[in-house]
């Protein structure tokens, strides 16, 4: 069984790294925005490795919504694959880390309404939208059992 594969990117390994080693007390918001971020550990579609993916925290209720804009980027971010293949994820949030599963939007009203909750919470997924032609994916975590 293959293990955890940090992120190639080293500014996202690093925060991983801080956000874990503190307990969920450092490394907790998006570089200088001071807006806060969650960690989703989920599972590689095709190595089937553990992989941590910093997100914008946004809720509702109790539960998480993860939105894959990396910054208006053409092609959806690979974690949005291993979502889709293995819904099961753990969401570490500050001190909490609780067991989820995601599922994807696809309802265009309810899309809408937890568009606004997430542009509310991170207003550049707006223009990170506004920057791509593909439909930036939406997924609802609830906790799971
Ligand atoms: N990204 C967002 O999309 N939305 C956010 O709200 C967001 C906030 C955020 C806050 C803090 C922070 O530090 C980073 C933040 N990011 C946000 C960036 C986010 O953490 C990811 O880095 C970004 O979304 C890109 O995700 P990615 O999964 O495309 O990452 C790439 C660089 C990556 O790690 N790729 C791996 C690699 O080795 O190239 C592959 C990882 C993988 O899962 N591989 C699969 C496997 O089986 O293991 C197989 C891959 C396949 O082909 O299917």
């Amino acid at each position: 069984m293959p293990g955890y594969i940090p992120s190639p990117r080293e500014w996202v390994r690093d925060q991983v790294e801080l956000y874990e080693r503190s307990g969920g007390t450092e490394g907790t918001t998006l570089r200088d925005t001071g807006l806060p971020v969650i960690i989703v550990t989920h599972t590689g579609n095709k190595t089937g490795a553990i992989r941590k993916t910093p997100l914008m925290r946004v809720t509702d209720g109790a539960n998480y919504i993860l939105v894959g804009s990396v910054g208006g980027a053409p092609t959806h971010p690979v974690w949005v694959h291993n979502l889709r293949a293995n819904p099961a994820v753990e969401i570490r949030d500050h001190a909490a880390v609780q067991a989820m599963r995601v599922r994807e939007v696809d309802d265009e009203a309810e899309r809408a309404r937890l568009w606004k909750l997430a542009v509310a919470a991170y207003p550049p997924y707006a223009e990170y939208q506004a920057r791509t032609t593909r439909r930036i994916p939406v997924f609802v975590a609830a906790p799971r059992g």
